[in-house]
């Protein structure tokens, strides 16, 4: 039985990616923080009891910024796969705290690698790159396209792709970049624009909310769903030799389309209810990220199915059935034509939408 390691596994694609290895029949073994409140809840829906013989998801606790532990949790595992997907990844937050993002971001890719390389053992490691590294520079952006990184996350991105790229070239590790562009579903964070759109649009339905504040609506994101993202990171660690992928739908609508169609899909108007608030502004922005995902087509037989306009239908109605209202149902129509029953939301999601905060923004 193949054995995958995956840090960020309570994470929006740590959880896809998660389900899928299980249904893959890997051992999969997860990196989790120890919280003072419980923060497994994309998980919970699979976890299995550690005594149970047939087990095949154990959770481990640990920090991306502790080599130590990290090189011990390598060693003891011996993982085939290592999927490094966890980081501090929002944005406007890594502004907050820069330090912090580069400790964790930039150097946990260091921490990592060097604990595979340290224990010997020749696991495949995947680095969860991302778009932003591409920063200014025009769309569509591919994998030749040199990064002009914004913010502080980017920055420690860019870190963390050059590492990967070092210990494939200075090792001979299978070490792959997947450059991904923005992917949301119901499972996204919260505080993420389209999360926070379509939990909104549920809300007000609901009347729980009467207002939204937003900040740039004219920047352009190249949106896609998570869990086909995810499928392309698995196919990136069986090829034949380690390579760097981008992954994009190659459409980028502006954050103002996004918001207008969630509100639309609920019979809403969108600029009765949304206000722009500064304080949602970056100190710099990156203006249009679009991607050429040519080779991911050709190498990875990889092409997204979902577009941004259903991609707010299945996330407007996972939300609206999150607070117990009755789902407009075209989200459940688009995910079963596409994929057949595997990629409905999952009931352990519905419950993380039900205990969802109120106060976040
Ligand atoms: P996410 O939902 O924010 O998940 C991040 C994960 O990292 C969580 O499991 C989080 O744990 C964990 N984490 C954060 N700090 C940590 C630390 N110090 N030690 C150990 N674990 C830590 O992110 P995502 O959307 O799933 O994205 C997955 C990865 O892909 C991230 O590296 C992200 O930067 C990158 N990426 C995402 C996108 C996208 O559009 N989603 C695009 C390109 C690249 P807690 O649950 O305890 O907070
Ligand atoms: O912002 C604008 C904001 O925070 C999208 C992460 O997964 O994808 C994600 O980063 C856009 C930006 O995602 C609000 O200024 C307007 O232009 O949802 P976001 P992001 O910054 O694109 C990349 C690929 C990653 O790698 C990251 O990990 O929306 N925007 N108003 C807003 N954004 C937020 N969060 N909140 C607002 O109120």
């Amino acid at each position: 039985m193949r054995k995958a390691l995956v840090t960020g596994i309570t994470g929006q694609d740590g959880s896809f990616l998660a389900e899928l290895l299980l249904k893959n029949g890997y051992e999969v073994h997860g990196l989790i923080r120890k919280a003072s409140t419980f923060n497994t809840d994309r998980i919970d829906h699979i976890y299995q009891d550690p005594h149970d013989p047939n087990a095949r998801l154990f959770l481990h606790y640990g920090d991306l910024s502790n080599g130590e532990q990290l090189t011990n949790l390598v060693y003891n595992v011996r993982p085939d796969e290592v999927y490094h997907l966890g980081a501090l990844s929002h944005v406007k937050v890594s502004f907050d705290i820069p330090e912090y993002t580069g400790a964790v971001t930039g150097l946990g890719t260091t921490r990592l690698l060097e604990a595979i390389q340290r224990s010997g053992i020749s696991a495949r490691f995947y680095q969860a790159s991302s778009s932003e590294m591409f920063g200014s520079a025009p769309a569509p952006q591919n994998e030749e396209t040199p990064f002009q990184p914004r913010s502080p996350y980017a920055i420690a991105k860019v870190y963390a792709y050059w590492m990967t790229r070092n210990y494939r070239e200075a090792y001979g590790m299978f070490a792959v970049n997947g450059v991904l562009f923005n992917h949301e579903s119901p499972r996204r964070g919260e505080t993420f624009l389209s999360r926070k759109v379509t939990r909104a649009v549920a809300r007000i339905k609901g009347e729980l909310q009467s207002k939204l504040y937003l900040g740039n609506l004219e920047a352009r994101r190249d949106y896609g769903y998570a869990p086909e993202y995810v499928e392309a990171m698995w196919r990136m660690l069986q090829l034949e030799a380690p390579a760097d992928f981008v992954l994009g739908t190659g459409v980028s609508p502006t954050m103002r389309e996004f918001t207008q169609e969630a509100f639309e899909y609920a019979g809403l108007d969108w600029k009765k209810y949304v206000e722009i608030d500064p304080r949602y502004f970056r100190p710099t922005e990156v203006d249009d990220l679009r991607a050429d995902a040519a080779k991911a087509h050709r190498m990875l037989d990889w092409s997204p199915k979902v577009t941004y306009k259903e991609l707010a239908r299945i996330m407007v109605d996972a939300d609206l059935e999150g607070i117990g209202l009755e789902p407009i149902g075209e989200g459940d129509e688009i995910l079963k034509r596409k994929f057949g029953d595997w990629h409905r939301w999952e009931s352990g999601v519905t419950a993380v939408l039900k205990s969802a905060g109120n106060g976040v923004d």
